[in-house]
């Protein structure tokens, strides 16, 4: 979440430190993972040798001096992970939370103030990206931002506007970001999906970067049911938009969340939760339905000591009809796979 931010990755003028950034791409190597790298350009968390507060010039750099020290620091950093970072969210949250400029005018967008957007001007952007393709012309390059999930949404339609904007200047952009910080009842897929299409429609990928879903009732009993739905239909969006190849979590587990209420796919004990199961189901149906054998389980001489059956929400059941075989290895690992009796 924090490791390549502005503040952990240049905390002194031209001093890098790359340690935090360092274990996740290494961890990720030894496990055959790709890596999002996040973020090079945000108003937050930037060093405070940058700006205290992520917008005030404090420092009085001159504009020429912020654009020396931005492509300093994307230079530094991309080059770094050259190979190792598949792709980066080059600028987060550039625009504002109030977009009511398009009511009136449609192609418009407002950004937000920042030291980068306020001092620099919004060619900031249009730098980034050109350095950091300078710094690595094979990474993908993606703008990140939240509440741009839902087609007809200001905001959305601001987003759009700037990715066109962003494109027609010959930026080298590959596609935009939907934080996805969703909570239950909030999620309108034909809005998601209309969304995502439009940008394959401008040959621009369109990925869910930071999904979580909050329980907007987490004492109603089907709470975690409504949770499991919303993601296994998010699952399916993803799925079935080829310009959509990603989709992240914002975390691991609920209690190590930056928000409550339970919005992540394994509970505190690091036990799958039924989200976890239906995005598990909804990827496997996938892979079968592309004529593919589905996720490999590779292991080796260990044996099976335990074994239970879980619907696709997760709930216990018996060996009847689709149902999720639940088994313990004598390693302690646990594997689920999809069975039909
Ligand atoms: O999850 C991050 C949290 O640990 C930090 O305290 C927070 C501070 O800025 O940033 C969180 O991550 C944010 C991400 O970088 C950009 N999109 C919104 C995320 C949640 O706030």
């Amino acid at each position: 979440e924090n490791e390549m931010k502005f503040d952990a990755t240049e905390p002194g003028r031209n001093q890098f430190s790359y340690g935090g950034a360092d274990a996740v791409t290494g961890a990720a190597s030894r496990n055959g993972q790709a890596v999002r790298g996040h973020t090079l350009a945000w108003h937050k968390q930037v060093a405070a040798w940058v700006s205290q507060d992520g917008v005030k010039n404090n420092n009085n750099y001159s504009r020429r001096e912020l654009l020396d020290i931005l492509k300093n620091h994307i230079f530094n950093v991309v080059g770094r992970y050259k190979g190792s970072v598949r792709e980066w969210d080059v600028c987060n949250e550039v625009l504002d939370d109030d977009q009511s400029i398009v009511r009136t005018n449609p192609d418009a967008y407002t950004l937000r103030p920042s030291i980068w957007a306020t001092h620099i001007g919004e060619e900031f952007i249009d730098s980034a990206f050109v350095w950091a393709h300078q710094a690595d012309p094979e990474a993908k390059l993606y703008i990140n931002d939240y509440n741009v999930e839902f087609a007809g949404n200001a905001k959305t339609e601001a987003y759009y506007n700037l990715v066109k904007r962003l494109q027609k200047s010959g930026v080298p952009i590959d596609g935009c970001g939907l934080q996805c910080h969703l909570t239950t009842g909030q999620l309108d897929t034909l809005k998601l999906e209309k969304n995502i299409r439009r940008y394959a429609d401008m040959d621009l990928d369109c990925i869910i970067t930071e999904l979580d879903i909050a329980l907007a009732n987490p004492h109603a009993a089907d709470a975690l049911t409504l949770q499991a739905k919303e993601y296994g239909a998010v699952t399916r969006v993803f799925l079935r938009n080829d310009n959509c190849p990603s989709m992240l979590m914002w975390g691991i587990s609920d209690n190590h969340s930056w928000r409550q209420n339970k919005p992540l796919l394994f509970d505190s004990d690091l036990q799958p939760k039924p989200a976890y199961y239906n995005v598990h189901a909804q990827m496997r149906l996938a892979a079968e339905r592309a004529g593919q054998s589905g996720i490999e389980d590779i292991r080796g001489d260990e044996t099976i000591v335990s074994t239970r059956y879980i619907d696709l929400y997760g709930r216990p059941t018996t060996q009847n009809g689709l149902v999720i075989e639940v088994n313990t290895y004598s390693d302690g690992s646990v594997k689920a796979v999809k069975k039909v009796y």
